[in-house]
């Protein structure tokens, strides 16, 4: 079969509904692989959740116009990288990386760009490791690449992302100084637990591999 580049021949909603859907199905199968793989081998799980969500219509066409482009099918699959987007929520920020890695090393995926927002958090105080893959989805008379957004966090920047998001919701973007600080400070917060906890996981697994 011949291969597709998404741009083409794709003319309605239910045809980017259609597609997005299956890379994410294709892509939450493979995360499950990789956990189940590792738990079987290292007796331990990386991965504490998954989510999978298609971008809402109205959300896109918003981020479409935000960025001055008109709300065609074309520019939608063309400039939204998260229509289709994925979340991995694990224990450790070891864990990010290792899923990561994972994920770049399957063949059929293609890592398109790699933001890493732990190394780099953003002035917000987000943290969050984020790629762009594009993975190719079987039709009866075609291939086509479809582009999927990973978003691999900790629990706990997790749970500082889904508040800030909140917030930011409610107040759309403006929310009072004071708030924006604590945010920062909570970012702060989180990131001292992640390391600390993550301390301890590896002093306990070194008595664990002393036994
Ligand atoms: P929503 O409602 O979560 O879908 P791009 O998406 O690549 O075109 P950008 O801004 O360069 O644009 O992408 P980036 O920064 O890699 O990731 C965007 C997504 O990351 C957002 O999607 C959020 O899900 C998340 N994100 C980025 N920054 C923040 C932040 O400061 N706080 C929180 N809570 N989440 C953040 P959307 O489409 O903006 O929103």
């Amino acid at each position: 079969a011949s291969s597709t580049n998404i741009t083409d021949d794709i003319n309605t909603w239910e045809e980017v509904n259609l597609l997005y859907n299956a890379a994410l199905k294709q892509i939450t199968t493979k995360i499950e692989i990789l956990n189940e793989e590792f738990q079987e081998v290292h007796r331990y799980n990386p991965i504490e959740h998954v989510k999978a969500r298609v971008k809402a219509p109205e959300s896109i066409v918003k981020k479409l116009k935000r960025n001055g482009y008109e709300s065609t099918i074309g520019n939608m699959v063309r400039y939204v990288n998260d229509i289709a987007g994925i979340r991995i929520i694990c224990s450790f920020t070891s864990d990010i990386y290792r899923i990561a890695e994972m994920i770049s090393n399957q063949k059929d995926i293609q890592v398109i760009t790699v933001k890493d927002y732990i190394m780099n958090p953003k002035n917000s105080g987000y943290r969050s490791y984020h790629m762009i893959v594009s993975l190719p989805v079987y039709l009866s008379d075609r291939i086509v690449n479809v582009k999927v957004e990973i978003q691999i966090r900790t629990v706990a920047m997790d749970f500082w992302a889904s508040l800030e998001h909140k917030i930011q919701y409610k107040f759309e973007g403006k929310a009072p100084g004071h708030i924006n600080e604590e945010l920062t400070e909570c970012a702060e917060m989180v990131a001292n637990l992640d390391a600390r906890m993550l301390q301890l996981n590896e002093e306990i697994l070194a008595i664990e591999g002393e036994h």
